[in-house]
């Protein structure tokens, strides 16, 4: 086996040719002990506490059973965390193993360069079969991957398109069943027997204007999901931010596209005729069947002020969960198929998001801030005869691990320039001791952008939280294990002086790791 530093120094070179050609003999010869297949099922702002597993007060209103079946046969990570609050941007990240600012794709106007060095392309190199169906949102071609057909941009929930390496087409049905579908064709007919795979299953779905599929319209009509506590936050206690973004159930969302309430809108109007326009006749009448008759009733009541605000808490919340409910059942399918094939031996399975949502928590939906929710993101994985089933992780994880860690199980050397960590020795119930005790964090679409969320930095470890929201040159530090939910800023109490000035030292200690540029842009 090539060292780490050897691998390093001639990736691209012909050493690496031949580690390549050590490493496909012996799954070619046939000795049975080919290397672990991955894959990886990742969702689009699938919130944490949309994940039953995860505990909650969702979790009996609104189970995942097949998601938790992952958990339930492997490891949950408790601490699991994203670099960058925002579709894009996470992607990019579990691409190459690099934070936003040496992968170059910030924010979701940016485009990827997908020249560059990614986890799928090392493993292609040294014999994996690569293939990934779903949302890509990273405007260039897919690169480094055998197979891939992928949404273009965000995608459409209803008969969408797709693009492949041959062009533009669309397939009829719902976005979360083709792309099963696809996976599953794959696995079927679509790779050598004889070869390990990396197979990448990226949902749409639940991403806004959150679509229920033809199976579950109906589904939760008879349940109440319960409210945050902090459903009608006045963010007194935090910074211009808080206050300032635009993102909450009340003012934001909009009863047409969001909430789907038609009947408010003129027939004419192009958000609704949008709607519609991907649905066969057979598909709206289904859909009209399941909200006309709830619609006539809220409009007929006519609720307002904290009653509207509930109203379309409710909406919104059993349609994202609806969304979900069809990841699950999806979820169920694939681990169905590697059981009747075989595969779940030797397969290492993840369920992840790009990242999480807030699900009506400071009254927001959306995601971008460093506050918890969004923060965070669900990771489960199972790895037959490796994880012990149902074990829990507590060690913070970010998806800046993920790239390492893929090549870490198929014993594929982890190229120095990623800045992330191989978690593998978490599957394997392990507690390395000189594990990271902070992360670091930058989101940089901003002020004037969708949702209005400041630029900020900043760091979280085990207890505390320190943001920096550099164009307002405004601090927030937040003690979790006495204000979890983050509703007051203590960065002006004297008590915390001290922590604060280690959290600093911290922070900059962080940037410099990373090779962070100085000084980020003032007001732009
Ligand atoms: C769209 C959504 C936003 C969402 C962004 C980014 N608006 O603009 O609510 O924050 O995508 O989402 S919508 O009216 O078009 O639904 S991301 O997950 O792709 O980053
Ligand atoms: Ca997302």
């Amino acid at each position: 086996m090539v060292s780490r530093r050897d691998f390093i120094r001639c990736v691209g070179g012909s050493t690496l040719a031949a580690w390549v050609a050590a490493q496909a003999r012996p799954a070619r010869a046939g000795t049975g002990a080919q290397r672990p297949n991955i894959l990886w099922i990742y969702s689009d702002d699938h919130a944490q506490n949309a994940v039953s597993a995860y505990g909650g007060r969702l979790a009996s209103a609104a189970p995942t059973p097949n998601i938790d079946r992952i958990a339930r046969e492997g490891v949950i990570f408790r601490n699991s965390f994203v670099t960058n609050s925002i579709c894009g941007p996470c992607r990019a990240v579990v691409l190459t193993g690099k934070h936003s600012h040496i992968n170059g794709f910030r924010t979701n106007s940016d485009s990827f360069d997908g020249s560059q060095q990614t986890f799928p392309k090392l493993l292609q190199q040294t014999g994996y079969q690569t293939a990934l169906f779903g949302k890509w949102h990273l405007v260039t071609e897919p690169t480094g991957f055998d197979a891939w057909e992928v949404l273009p941009g965000q995608g459409s929930y209803y008969n969408p398109d797709f693009l492949t390496p041959e062009g533009r087409h669309r397939r009829d049905g719902y976005v979360t069943d083709i792309i099963t579908d696809l996976a599953l064709d794959w696995l079927q007919t679509g790779r050598k027997a004889e070869k390990p795979f990396l197979l990448m299953i990226q949902n749409k779905a639940p991403h806004r204007e959150w679509e229920p599929g033809p199976e579950h319209l109906t589904t939760y009509d008879d349940v109440t999901i319960p409210e945050p506590d902090n459903l009608f936050d006045d963010y007194t206690g935090r910074g211009t931010a808080a206050r300032e973004q635009d993102m909450t159930i009340a003012k934001t969302m909009r009863l047409g596209p969001d909430l789907k309430v038609w009947e408010a809108l003129k027939d004419d109007d192009p958000d609704k005729q949008r709607a519609f326009s991907r649905m066969t006749e057979e598909q709206r009448a289904r859909w009209e069947a399941a909200y006309g008759p709830k619609n006539r009733a809220f409009l007929e009541a006519n609720p307002q002020g904290d009653d509207l605000v509930r109203w379309k808490y409710q909406r919104y919340m059993k349609d994202y969960l609806r969304c979900i409910a069809s990841i699950d059942d999806n979820v169920g399918r694939v681990l169905d198929y590697l059981e009747a094939s075989g595969l779940d031996k030797n397969t290492v399975v993840f369920y992840s998001s790009d990242q999480s949502f807030y699900l009506g928590e400071h009254g927001w939906f959306d995601k971008r801030f460093i506050y918890e929710e969004s923060l965070r993101t669900p990771l489960v994985a199972r790895w037959p005869g490796v994880t012990k089933p149902g074990s829990e992780a507590d060690l913070m994880v970010q998806n800046l691990d993920c790239a390492e860690t893929f090549l870490d199980i198929a014993g594929v050397p982890i190229p120095g320039d990623m800045q992330g960590r191989s978690f593998k020795p978490l599957l394997r119930g392990r507690r390395p001791r000189n594990w990271r005790t902070s992360i670091y964090y930058h989101y940089y679409e901003g002020e004037g952008k969708v949702h209005n969320v400041y630029k900020h930095y900043g760091l979280r470890t085990a207890r505390y939280k320190l943001a920096y929201f550099y164009t307002l040159d405004e601090w927030e530090f937040y003690d979790l294990e006495n204000d979890p939910h983050e509703m007051r800023s203590e960065y002006n109490n004297p008590d915390y002086a001290p922590r604060i000035a280690e959290l600093k030292a911290e922070l900059a200690r962080l940037r410099e790791l990373y090779r962070v540029p100085e000084d980020p842009p003032a007001k732009t």
